[in-house]
């Protein structure tokens, strides 16, 4: 067995070679702990980000539009899984994962905590929310850290879909009525802000960054995503024909991008606390139905408990 020293410099030759570290590979205890704090609060928050637009799957205005709703609301399900299965890699149970979030010891994406009061919100969501995660999502595709690292391409091809939709939501209610146009606008202004504070604190205040860029777990920093971000959609609200909530946000010829005015970091620090507008409410929900989800889980234990006594009989 090798000495810890040289497992070290393995793990280290195979981050300077750009190479995947796997679930069998030593790893420093510091890798592997945030590695699970930022896979689960991902995990979480693609199980938390059903409930906003799952508000609206009773509402959507056309049998069409409740279908496209349907299956993007499963895809964040199916997105939660494959995060969870990733984590499980690292030697941390789902269970244990999900307890440490009821118990508020792990956090979601602060943007799932402001309310969809409008079918216009499930656009906003789409286009913004969705854009945003894509762009801190791709570079992660390249993440040091083999299992998920594959499992954000299949994330991010399923994101791209989401993000079209709400897009195409929003078009056609900006080319529709006047009421429509303003109920547009209305849910891009109350959305703006939030989808920029989800690439987290700027660089300066970010504590994990440093660390977490040396190991190839993030690739870009906060801020620069946030650039890449604000640079795609300005264009994109020009096309819908909708204005950014922003007065200060011009281009900057000389640094090649858009400069945006400044971003209320007492508001994400106070969504964080616990306090944004629907941080009881989603967690009571979550809860609730992780407890009313008790007797299948019960059910599929006691099944396959019976399946591998069946299995043993008949070997
Ligand atoms: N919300 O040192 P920093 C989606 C925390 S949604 C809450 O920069 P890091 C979807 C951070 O955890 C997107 N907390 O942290 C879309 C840390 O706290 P602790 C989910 C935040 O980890 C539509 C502290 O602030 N995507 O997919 O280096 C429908 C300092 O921050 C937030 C991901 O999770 C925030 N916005 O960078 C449904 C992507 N930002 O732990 C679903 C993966 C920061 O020290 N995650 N904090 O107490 C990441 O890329 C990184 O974790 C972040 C933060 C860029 C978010």
């Amino acid at each position: 067995m090798p000495e810890t020293a040289e497992l070290a410099e393995r793990f280290e030759a195979t981050l300077a070679a750009d190479q995947r570290i796997e679930p069998r590979d030593w790893m420093p205890e510091g890798y592997r702990t945030t590695l699970i704090r930022q896979i689960a609060q991902h995990a979480h928050s693609e199980v938390i980000g059903m409930q906003p637009e799952g508000n609206w799957i009773s509402r959507a205005p056309s049998l069409k539009r409740k279908a496209i709703l349907v299956a993007k609301v499963q895809d964040e399900a199916g997105h939660g899984l494959y995060l969870y299965s990733a984590a499980e890699t690292l030697g941390v149970s789902r269970a244990e994962l999900t307890d440490l979030l009821h118990d508020g010891q792990q956090k979601y994406s602060s943007i799932f905590n402001y309310p969809t009061l409008t079918w216009a919100d499930v656009g906003a969501i789409g286009w913004l929310v969705d854009g945003a995660a894509i762009t801190n999502q791709i570079p992660l595709c390249r993440c040091s850290y083999g299992p998920y690292a594959r499992a954000m391409v299949r994330v991010c091809k399923e994101e791209s879909f989401h993000q079209r939709q709400g897009y195409e939501i929003l078009y056609t209610l900006s080319h529709g009525s006047s009421r429509q146009k303003a109920m547009a606008q209305d849910a891009l202004d109350r959305w703006y802000w939030p989808s920029l504070m989800m690439f987290g604190p700027p660089d300066a205040e970010s504590t994990h960054s440093a660390r977490s860029m040396a190991w190839r777990i993030k690739r870009l920093s906060n801020d620069e995503l946030r650039q890449r971000f604000v640079d795609m959609i300005v264009p994109q609200a020009e096309a819908l024909g909708l204005t950014l909530p922003d007065p200060q946000l011009t281009w900057n010829a000389e640094r090649g991008h858009y400069d945006h005015g400044p971003i209320d970091w007492e508001e994400f620090t106070r969504v964080l606390r616990g306090h944004g507008p629907c941080n009881a409410a989603r967690m009571e929900h979550k809860r609730r139905a992780h407890a009313e989800g008790a007797w299948v889980r019960d059910a599929a234990v006691a099944y396959a408990a019976k399946r591998s006594v069946e299995a043993v009989s008949v070997a």
